[in-house]
């Protein structure tokens, strides 16, 4: 269903022209309880958004639509295992890989929950013995540095929660993440690594991309060419993947194999088998923690009534912003230096999912679906771009996520940072005006650039602790917001087509390259000059 011909989008409409006007200081004024209505603690987190520019009409409008389209069916279909991913024709299914309770998850009829807790206990079993050192490399020395080798879904999950949880992690061991095709990634990351005490860990759920098995040959050399035997790989290779042929004719161990499934998808697969890097360098409790969090996070989406639940309310404030107010952009910023990789994580969570311009009925889209969405840790980002969000022309929504306490002990530099994440909030929304400057003796011909119009939207996430059991629930929050988006745009976001056309055109410019094919004449005259250039000035 086009959202934008429904009569609930005609009312949004008309609605949003008396709410463009209005400055979140008159929001504020005419309702003394907003900041407690749009206020809502759940799953370890307090979010408010109060200082986004909408009241209660505009909030009961969006609820409206997200009923209109059907949104309670379309989350009961994701949870009941319907083949949601029709491009691909397969259910989605991540909720699955963290239920820590005995509920079933059916796909074709068969629990999967029996195959889930299975791969969950061999990667226990396998973290234990990496941890306890009773696993040991080929010379027997024990495993001191961990080399994860995937990329995009295969890397970034486990990366950014390990940089996240990191204050977790056992110290003695070494976690090193290698995704760029460029071997610069590779070497840089090994090269002060003992091969004997090192497990290279591939992460693919196909075993066929180009990157991750460059890189995992690569590695099978920089082993080798100390230890020598073939028969080392057995001890330092363990792979993570749906495709039991491939990682058997590379010369892994069918018992080092952690499997998972086409119901997951790459950028969703965090807590299946792509996460036994981040269970060995953080323990099993911690994993557990952090898959109980996302479980939270998921039954919340599940079971709250929309106006309660903090993924549709997110995804609607979202829609909100890029359909009404044109917004392109949306930024994420944690104030908190571990989260650093979680704006990239949601990067490539966001975009590459719901960056389609189809619709479901594979109708080109005449509005706009995913936003773009950047971001940077605070308070980084206010020495850098925060200029623009303050003063540039641009509208920019921002998610602000603290944390009430610190990790550390000492409190001070835990309360500045806090001080600037509720500040800046503030200065967004309220802004500086003319008169403030007057009144501070501001020099007259400098008061145009130092006014700050306000009106600057902004939802704060704050939780008391950064925890494994915070941090699932607020990617859970994130993962189920964009599913929630993909719906109100009618489109499917849990394929990736917009991958495929690049990697196919490298893979026929390669042996142009290599030289071992002449430059197709059908390249367009552009592509043509630049392979030839580079050809001809190759060392
Ligand atoms: C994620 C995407 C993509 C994928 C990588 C790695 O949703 O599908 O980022 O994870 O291309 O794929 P493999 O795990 O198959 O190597």
């Amino acid at each position: 269903m086009n959202p934008t011909k429904l009569k609930e989008w005609e009312t949004l409409q008309e609605h949003f022209k008396e709410i463009k006007e209005l400055h979140l200081k008159d929001l504020f004024n005419q309702d003394k309880q907003r900041a407690d209505l749009f206020s809502i603690e759940s799953c370890g987190l307090f979010v408010d958004y109060s200082k986004n520019r909408v009241n209660e009409r505009t909030m009961k409008l969006l609820f409206e639509l997200a009923e209109r389209l059907d949104l309670r069916n379309e989350i009961a279909r994701m949870f009941n295992g319907e083949k949601i991913n029709r491009t691909e024709d397969r259910p989605v299914l991540h909720v699955a890989l963290r239920n820590c309770s005995d509920r079933q998850y059916l796909v074709d009829g068969i629990d999967v929950m029996e195959d889930v807790n299975r791969v969950i206990t061999k990667m226990e079993r396998f973290s234990d013995a990496i941890r306890d050192q009773s696993f040991r490399g080929f010379t027997n020395k024990p495993i001191k540095n961990l080399v994860n080798i995937g990329i995009g879904g295969s890397d970034l999950g486990p990366l950014m929660v390990y940089e996240s949880l990191k204050h977790y992690s056992l110290k003695s061991l070494r976690l090193r993440f290698v995704s760029n095709v460029d071997a610069t990634h590779f070497i840089e990351q090994t090269m002060d690594l003992d091969p004997e005490e090192t497990l290279f860990i591939i992460a693919s759920k196909t075993f066929t991309t180009q990157e991750t098995m460059t890189n995992a040959q690569n590695a099978k050399v920089w082993l080798l060419k100390k230890l020598k035997d073939p028969n080392a790989v057995k001890k330092h290779f363990v792979a993570l993947s749906t495709n039991y042929e491939k990682v058997t004719l590379f010369g892994i161990d069918p018992d080092n194999i952690f499997e998972f499934w086409d119901w997951v998808g790459g950028r969703y697969s965090l807590t299946s088998a792509i996460g036994l890097s981040l269970m060995i360098a953080l323990g099993k409790e911690h994993f557990y923690r952090l898959r109980k969090g996302f479980q939270m996070m998921d039954d919340h989406f599940e079971k709250e009534p929309l106006p309660r639940n903090l993924p549709v309310i997110l995804a609607l404030l979202g829609l909100w912003y890029n359909n009404f107010f044109g917004c392109e952009t949306h930024a994420i910023l944690p104030y908190d230096q571990y989260m650093h990789r979680f704006p990239a994580y949601f990067q490539q969570g966001d975009m590459e999912s719901n960056g389609k311009s189809v619709d479901r009925d594979g109708e080109a889209l005449t509005y706009q679906s995913g936003p773009i969405i950047w971001g940077e840790p605070g308070t980084n980002g206010q020495h850098a771009f925060f200029q623009l969000i303050h003063q540039g022309t641009k509208l920019i929504p921002c998610d602000f996520i603290g944390f009430i306490n610190s990790l550390h002990p000492d409190k001070d530099p835990h309360q500045k940072l806090m001080a600037n994440f509720f500040a800046q909030q503030e200065a967004l929304a309220f802004g500086k005006t003319n008169e403030q400057l007057k009144a501070e003796n501001t020099r007259e011909d400098i008061i145009p650039f130092k006014v700050f119009s306000g009106n600057r939207p902004s939802t704060c996430v704050l939780a008391n602790k950064l925890t494994p059991e915070t941090l699932g629930s607020l990617i859970a929050l994130y993962e189920h917001k964009i599913f929630v988006q993909g719906i109100l745009w009618n489109i499917y976001s849990f394929d990736q087509w917009g991958v495929e056309l690049g990697k196919q055109l490298a893979s026929r410019i390669l042996p142009e390259l290599k030289k071992t094919s002449p430059i197709a004449e059908d390249h367009d005259g552009s592509t043509k000059n630049l392979i030839d250039y580079f050809l001809k000035h190759q060392e």
